[in-house]
């Protein structure tokens, strides 16, 4: 083993507390490990950093070199009139939503990059500049060909014709990527939306017109001296969310789909017991799946299975971090290794023979922890890089896509003998069936006769699902890793409330049990037991990665157009939440959501208390603009209940309170049930 990160011997009183970091048991032996081997990790960084007092509040400027200019909200708040200003005299309002937008840009910018190259790599497939990706999903392609205006049948001597699929690849892929920088009109698949929705941002004036121009914008409108009312710098920020949540991620999404399969259900496994001590192990971590789905299809092949044994392992094992994993385990079943916050601790098991990692939420320690083992850590992508001098660079391009990942896949194998004698894998992993999208709710949960989404809708309207809960988002080291994911989750379906996820959330779920469809017989409520049992679905479903929350929206779509429910995605017994959320996409997504109608709950903190009056704007005006609003609410059972009052305020708006009464059974039944 190499050098670790240097700490001292004795019992350091400023590392994590193993017990109280997380609620996995993998995760806690890792961290244990990684105690006892002194290096450093997210876990014990986190007691030794604490966050800036005053930047939490979200009212620290640093927008001019006259600041960084804070503005504290005095003890026991404002009494009478707000006077607290920076050096221009920007409020505290200006500069909270200043930061707020800020953090959308960041995270619409994160997300957008990613279609974008989704984009980039889909028009080089058109115009057959690659020979190493195809298209797999040619129905999904003539399925949002229209969404771009783009004609599948042609009239031919009177005769209606399908067209050329190579025809619709081109300029469907030319109009997509067009959606980055057009210079006129409106982001296209917004008027994927329900009309009423539509017509809700044309009245705001939050319409995006192309996805580059919004996160411009921002940054100007940011800048010192501009836009100084909280409310328009407010709308700004959420056209631009619109254009991730509308625009760039869901681009990303069904280009994907297009590229390299549509998800339907599969059989997986997840948590740091996927990887195996005899097999070469390779973990992708990232968000982009350009290069990952090379990965895996280099692994499977003859000649790097059959090198791998050459070198005495008995086999090549992938698995994932993060959104790539996500990716990865949707069209392929390649488990997730973990989370977010796993991330050094797949390292720290000393069997990972590479990670591979393209762009977002890749910690820059990991070259330090890669160090103290054999691990080689390679970046793939252009614009991340690390300065480490471990670190390996091996430039993708979809060009030699498939040479690049043979050449990487080679790397790790080679290095399998190099690991050291110390390999401890904790034995946990869980079951799970994950990759479920708009397409497999509809074949899942819909009805054959009367179609698409009438059967899910007649169970919400009959009370046995009471409602939809979109559960997402990241790990945050400020709190105790996962709990607050699997509490709200489990409270929820004890509940009846079936729960779509994404992102971290969704592998958290994974890892503890809840997406088999199995589980719903231990964790639901007597309804959506009833029902994942009848379909057998889990009664938590895996919608994928990120940028996926997009199959979200569209779902709900789906569920508005069924009919029964209401005009509206507000007007839906549906709520959304983000438990443990940590990075700007987050507050993107979360503002996409909000001006999409639903109401959404994160938890941790939310970096606006120095701001009250711009914090009230969020979470109550909000609602008379776009039926939306935030919320923020760090206990996890409180905050499932928040989502659980609002999705009985929609029932009743929608005069089907009483016929959940009628089906379900009361509080005193429903607590004999429960498991907690
Ligand atoms: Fe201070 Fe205004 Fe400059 Fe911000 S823009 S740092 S509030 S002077
Ligand atoms: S990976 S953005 S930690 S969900 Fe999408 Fe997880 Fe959050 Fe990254």
């Amino acid at each position: 083993m190499a050098e670790a990160t240097k700490k001292p011997v004795e019992k350091d009183p400023k590392l994590a507390n193993v017990r109280e970091s997380s609620i996995d048991p993998a995760t806690r032996e890792m961290l244990a490990r990684a105690q006892q081997l002194q290096i450093d990790t997210v876990f014990d960084r986190a007691v030794t950093m604490k966050p800036c007092a005053i930047g939490i509040q979200g009212i620290c400027c640093k927008n001019c070199a006259m600041g960084p200019c804070r503005l504290p909200l005095p003890k026991g708040g404002i009494d009478g009139e707000d006077t607290r200003k920076g050096l221009c005299g920007a409020t505290a309002n200006t500069i909270c939503a200043r930061n707020f937008i800020r953090m959308i840009a960041g995270g619409a910018a994160a997300h957008s990059d990613h279609g974008r190259s989704v984009a980039e790599v889909f028009l080089s497939v058109a115009r057959k500049e690659t020979e190493d990706y195809k298209i797999k999903d040619p129905l999904k392609l003539i399925a949002i060909a229209p969404h771009f205006g783009v004609a599948t049948t042609v009239e031919v001597d009177g005769e209606v014709k399908d067209r050329d699929l190579d025809e619709i690849a081109l300029e469907v892929a030319e109009l997509a990527y067009a959606e980055w920088g057009k210079p006129e009109g409106s982001i296209k698949y917004i008027e994927r939306a329900p009309k009423p929705l539509q017509e809700k941002w044309k009245k705001q004036g939050v319409i995006p017109r192309n996805v580059d121009r919004e996160i411009v914008e921002i940054m100007h409108r940011t800048h010192m001296g501009v836009d100084q009312d909280y409310k328009n710098l407010m709308r700004q920020g959420t056209r631009a969310a619109l254009a991730d949540g509308w625009g760039g991620s869901m681009i990303a999404t069904d280009l994907q789909d297009v590229l390299f399969g549509t998800p339907s259900p599969l059989q997986s496994e997840a948590n740091l017991g996927v990887m195996k001590e005899d097999h070469v192990n390779i973990i992708v971590h990232g968000h982009e799946p350009v290069l990952s789905e090379m990965i895996v299809a280099a692994a499977q092949t003859q000649e790097m299975l059959a090198y791998a044994k050459e070198k005495g392992a008995r086999g090549i094992q992938l698995s994932g971090i993060c959104c790539t994993a996500n990716e990865v385990l949707q069209r392929h079943g390649v488990p997730p290794a973990g989370t977010f916050l796993q991330q050094e601790l797949a390292i720290i098991t000393g069997a990972c023979d590479a990670m591979v990692v393209d762009v977002q939420c890749i910690f820059q320690n990991l070259a330090n922890v890669a160090k103290c083992f054999h691990t080689k850590l390679i970046t793939t992508h252009p614009i991340a890089k690390m300065e480490q001098d471990n670190v390996i660079h091996i430039e993708f391009d979809e060009h030699h896509a498939m040479e690049d990942a043979k050449r990487i896949v080679k790397m790790a194998i080679e290095n399998f003998q190099n690991r050291g004698a110390d390999v401890i894998i904790p034995p946990y992993k869980s079951a799970q069936i994950a990759g479920f999208g708009v397409e497999s709710i509809r074949y899942h949960l819909g009805g054959s006769f009367r179609g698409d989404y009438y059967t899910l809708n007649d169970n919400i309207i009959n009370g046995r699902i009471r409602g939809i809960g979109g559960v997402v988002g990241c790990n945050n080291a400020r709190t105790k890793h996962n709990e607050e994911h699997i509490v709200i989750i489990k409270e929820l379906i004890k509940n009846d409330v079936i729960v779509l996820t994404t992102g971290c959330s969704a592998i958290a779920a994974g890892m503890h049990g809840l997406m088999t469809p199995e589980s719903a017989a231990v964790h639901c409520g007597p309804g959506l037991a009833e029902v994942c049992e009848t379909v057998g679905i889990p009664p938590v479903l895996h919608l994928g990665s990120c940028v996926d929350n997009s199959r979200i929206l569209l779902a709900a779509t789906e569920v508005v157009k069924a009919g029964g429910l209401g005009n509206d995605i507000t007007d839906l017994p549906a709520a959304g939440s983000a438990p443990e959320w940590m990075s700007e996409k987050a507050i993107s997504i979360g503002q996409y959501f909000v001006a999409s109608g639903v109401y959404t709950v994160f938890g941790y903190h939310m970096p606006l208390d120095g701001a009250p009056v711009f914090k009230d704007y969020l979470y109550k005006e909000m609602e008379k603009m776009y039926g939306g609003m935030w919320d923020c609410e760090p206990d996890p059972v409180k905050h499932a209940h928040k989502m659980i009052a609002h999705i009985d305020k929609k029932r009743k708006e929608l005069g089907i309170d009483k016929a959940r009464e009628r089906v379900l059974m009361d509080m005193a039944d429903r607590q004999a049930l429960s498991m907690e």
